[in-house]
């Protein structure tokens, strides 16, 4: 009917076009060509089956100057001196992260890891093969000092925050070569100051510059039983080998970026009698080199490549350790300890992540709501929409200041220039953001992907992988309730100290000029009135802790997140904007663990049993057919 229209105000019947037919472009152009009233009788399509209408896709531009909010905060904690010097940098980075970096990651993503593992003559090669663009970011990395400015410290304790801006213009757009620059951040941290000639030849690679030095680390902590428990479902065990080598025997369950030049595992000792010692006391690490100078892999088989949900650019793999030569670091039976100061700092990174796909998500949907029109007017101009886009925006802000704080507080440990308190806050909120960001993440990105409409779950437009690579920021390092019991752990281990240095933190940041402002007063006598109230029930509700133990992370996040945006808000550096966002941060719920507090009783534990399994396990019984 379309076509026959065409044909008709065109001049030519379909008839005789079906003979000799004029090409596309030619029809086209006769149909621009006619007066405004010929063209009213047809609609404005130039090929009847594909239409003239394209929808301009959304544009990523310079990511730092997009992002006033990392730039305001940057002002506020770094010295001017530091700021000036810096700023040019991330402005030239985050150039880069839209351009260049941005198609290398792009390019990661329809191009993810292959595993060859026999060659054709039957030999077992287990190759993997990479992507070109892959292989780039690990040079792009050591160039842009990714992780040899948080060590090279040529900033002092500012060098962390440094590094973690260009970490986290890096992120969204590195194909998720983030993740080996994590877990090679943890190594180096771990490895600092070790005297072990291999070790301190290890920890140069990792922070070099120098493209062709940069090694990468992995991190083995996963086996069969699971990467949660890891104290009682680590099964691997070290042999003592020749030089003061082990031998380690195992199956690692899963080897994130399993291209690493090395890695830090854990490993069971051995007893007299040569039987594993159970337990976290049994467990202690061990730095591995993935592959022999002759590149041949180090006695590792990688058994397959791990069909993920989402982060398919990374050579995720199972792997058999057999008889892989490794080098004990730290003491024996102080494994898990030993892999927290590692954990530390990846989940550090996770969190980078995690606020990182936050921001890309926001500068996405927000330039897509002034190029798609919908119902006669931008979506941008709809308030409903922008309303969206605002509890994103708030979310995402309030996350900023979280996580920049932090960076900021590694940087001060980093040097040895934290107090006492800083690290008890460091050992305290680590989990905390972590598990915060991570799931603020997964509802971020779901939320900017919906705004796209149809086109967010659309492959080709690079969107879905947003979503899909965020789906595991909760889960890897640590599950939020895992976390959550982490949480505790700190609690319990400094006996009530973090707790103390916390409450302390947030006092401060309510002084005046925070607690002077008329529109931050009320978040300023809200944020006072729930640090007692978590307190008391602390003390009073010992046996309930373990289940409380996520509503008690999710108060604590949002608590503190409170007062450093009052705190923020205040300051010098304060505007109009950051009061709203510190006002309407204060007007949620900010403890939950106060008001499901009911929800903890032990009946109300056996009524959430009862909900969960209502029906399962159970089945009709087969109908006798015998009678019939
Ligand atoms: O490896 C994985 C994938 C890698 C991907 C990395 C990419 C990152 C990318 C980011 C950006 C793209 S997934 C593996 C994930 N697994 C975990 O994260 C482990 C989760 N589980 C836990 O965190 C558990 O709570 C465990 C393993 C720590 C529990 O072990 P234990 O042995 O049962 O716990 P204990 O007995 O309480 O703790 C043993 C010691 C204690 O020290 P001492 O004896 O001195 O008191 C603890 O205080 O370890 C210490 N410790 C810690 N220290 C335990 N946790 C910590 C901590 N968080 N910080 C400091």
């Amino acid at each position: 009917m379309l076509a026959c229209c065409l044909w008709r105000v065109c001049g030519q019947s379909p008839r005789l076009a079906r003979g000799r037919q004029p090409s596309d472009a030619l029809l086209a152009a006769r149909f621009f060509s006619l007066s405004r009233a010929e063209r009213g009788a047809v609609p404005p399509v130039s090929r009847a089956n594909l239409g003239v209408f394209c929808q301009q896709p959304h544009q990523l531009t310079n990511t730092y100057l997009g992002d006033p909010t990392l730039a305001k905060y940057l002002r506020r904690l770094l010295p001017r001196e530091v700021f000036e010097a810096v700023d040019p940098d991330l402005e030239r980075f985050g150039e880069r992260c839209a351009t260049d970096i941005y198609k290398l990651g792009l390019d990661c993503e329809n191009n993810p890891p292959k595993l060859e593992t026999f060659n054709a003559w039957g030999e077992r090669i287990d190759k993997l093969v990479t992507c070109h663009a892959w292989t780039k970011m690990k040079t792009i990395a050591a160039e842009e000092l990714l992780i040899e400015s948080a060590y090279r410290r040529n900033f002092a304790e500012h060098s962390r925050l440094y590094q973690m801006a260009k970490v986290f213009l890096f992120n969204p757009s590195s194909g998720l070569y983030s993740c080996p620059l994590a877990m090679t951040d943890g190594a180096a941290k771990t490895l600092e100051g070790n005297s072990s000639r291999h070790l301190k030849m290890a920890y140069e690679h990792l922070t070099s510059r120098n493209p062709a030095k940069f090694w990468t680390s992995g991190q083995w902590m996963t086996e069969k039983r699971g990467g949660s428990d890891v104290a009682t479902g680590t099964e691997t065990v070290a042999v003592p080998h020749e030089g003061g080598t082990y031998r380690l025997y195992g199956v690692k369950w899963f080897s994130s970026a399993t291209d690493a030049d090395v890695c830090l595992t854990l490993a069971r000792t051995l007893d007299p009698s040569g039987r594993p010692v159970q337990g976290s006391g049994g467990l202690s690490m061990y730095f591995v080199e993935t592959r022999h100078p002759s590149g041949k892999l180090n006695n590792i088989e990688i058994i397959r490549l791990k069909n993920k949900l989402g982060t398919r650019q990374l050579p995720t793999a199972e792997l058999l350790l057999d008889g892989t030569v490794a080098r004990r670091v730290g003491e024996d039976g102080r494994g898990v300890a030993n892999i927290a100061v590692m954990l530390t700092v990846t989940r550090l990174h996770n969190a980078v992540s995690s606020v990182a796909v936050m921001r890309r998500v926001l500068q996405l949907a927000r330039d897509y709501s002034r190029r798609r029109t919908a119902f006669g007017r931008p979506v941008g101009d709809w308030p409903l929409h922008t309303r969206t886009l605002a509890l994103m925006e708030v979310e995402t802000r309030a996350c900023q200041a979280f996580l920049l704080q932090m960076v900021s507080l590694q940087g001060r440990d980093d040097v040895g220039a934290a107090s006492d308190s800083d690290r008890l806050l460091l050992r305290l909120l680590m989990p905390v953001i972590k598990l915060y960001t991570a799931k603020q993440a997964v509802w971020t990105a779901s939320e900017g992907l919906e705004s796209f409409g149809g086109q967010g779950y659309i492959e080709d437009t690079g969107l879905p992988g947003l979503l899909r690579d965020s789906q595991v920021l909760p889960i890897w390092e640590g599950t939020t309730n895992v976390l959550s019991m982490d949480v505790l752990r700190a609690l319990r281990k400094t006996g009530g100290e973090a707790w103390r240095a916390l409450a302390a933190d947030v006092a401060e940041r309510l002084l005046p000029p925070a607690a002077a402002h008329p529109r931050l007063r009320p978040a300023v006598v809200k944020v006072k009135q729930i640090l007692p109230g978590v307190e008391k029930f602390m003390k009073e509700n010992q046996d309930s802790l373990d289940v409380a133990a996520r509503d008690l992370a999710f108060t604590i996040a949002k608590t503190y997140m409170c007062a450093l945006l009052c705190h923020h808000a205040a300051g010098a550096d304060g505007d109009a904007e950051d009061l709203v966002v510190a006002e309407r941060w204060a007007s949620q719920e900010l403890a939950p663990l106060l008001t499901e507090r009911a929800r903890y009783q032990p009946d109300q534990l056996q009524t959430d049993a009862a909900l969960v399994m209502a029906g399962h396990g159970t089945s009709r019984p087969a109908p006798d057919l015998t009678s019939t």
